[in-house]
């Protein structure tokens, strides 16, 4: 579908088109666009912006990541059809494996994702090969089905749409988690160690950004700032934005009347 730039809704016409296209390619599944209208939902009530929390968020991320050993970005249908770019770029900077890892459908699926990958610059992307899996325990969700030499043996996993079971799985195999949710109410976001409750279409570029400011700070300096941060207290934060932003709004509507 051509989509005219002057559409006020263009930009997030576009990234539905991206996921359409993922799609009709073989890489996104068909559950993922329903996933993506929920988001988008939640990106309404958000402000369609990256606001105080997330901002904290990203920075707890990008420390977290930084002061890891074995961080692995962990790769869907949705996050490359949004984000693979940005997620190739992260791993470059802060020194991480990107495994795709599924919910929906095979190895065949998973090997277009590594190939999305690949077009934008993986050398190396992992969780493609049947014969190098491991199983996560404390999960049944297809999740479970690990690559031996990336998340099966990381201290972080970087996940992005993902299920609460596999958060809370591979926080009990002792990794810490960042996750990408735009629902602050999800139990992915309630389980991880920190939760960016923001569009991947947008976070995932500021938390590249940010990890590449970040990387020439000191490992005491960055272990400040995941210190200090408590996920509990700014999902909390996050929640009345969202209130806040509805009362504007509601104001909005009042003054049209
Ligand atoms: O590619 P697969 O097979 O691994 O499947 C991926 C999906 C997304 C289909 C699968 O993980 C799934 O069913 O996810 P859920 O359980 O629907 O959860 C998706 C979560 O991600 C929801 O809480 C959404 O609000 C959130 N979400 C949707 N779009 C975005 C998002 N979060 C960040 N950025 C988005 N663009």
């Amino acid at each position: 579908m051509v989509v005219s730039r002057s559409h006020p809704r263009y930009e997030s016409l576009m990234i539905r088109e991206r996921l359409v296209k993922g799609y009709e390619d073989g890489f996104v599944a068909v559950e993922g666009l329903m996933a993506h209208g929920r988001g988008e939902a939640f990106d309404y009530l958000l402000g369609e912006r990256t606001g105080k929390a997330a901002g904290r968020a990203l920075r707890a991320a990008a420390a977290s990541m930084l002061t890891s050993e074995r961080p692995v970005i962990s790769v869907n249908g949705n996050a490359a059809a949004l984000c693979a770019k940005e997620m190739v770029e992260l791993a470059g900077i802060v020194g991480a494996e990107t495994e795709v890892n599924l919910f929906y459908g095979g190895w065949e699926r998973r090997r277009k994702v590594a190939g999305v990958l690949e077009e934008c610059g993986a050398v190396r992307v992992l969780g493609t090969d049947e014969r190098r899996s491991e199983r996560l325990s404390g999960t049944d969700s297809p999740r479970r089905v690990v690559d031996r030499d990336g998340i099966h043996k990381s201290d972080l996993v970087l996940i992005a749409l993902e299920d609460g079971d596999r958060a809370a799985a591979l926080k009990e195999a002792g990794k810490r988690v960042v996750a990408f949710d735009l629902n602050p109410l999800s139990r992915t976001a309630e389980t991880a160690d920190v939760s960016i409750i923001d569009n991947v279409a947008r976070g995932m570029a500021e938390l590249a950004s940010i990890a590449k400011e970040y990387r020439e700070r000191s490992e005491s300096w960055l272990r400040e700032i995941t210190d200090g941060f408590d996920n509990r207290d700014n999902l909390a934060i996050c929640i009345n934005e969202i209130r806040e932003n509805l009362t504007g709004r509601a104001r909005i509507a009042q003054i049209g009347r």
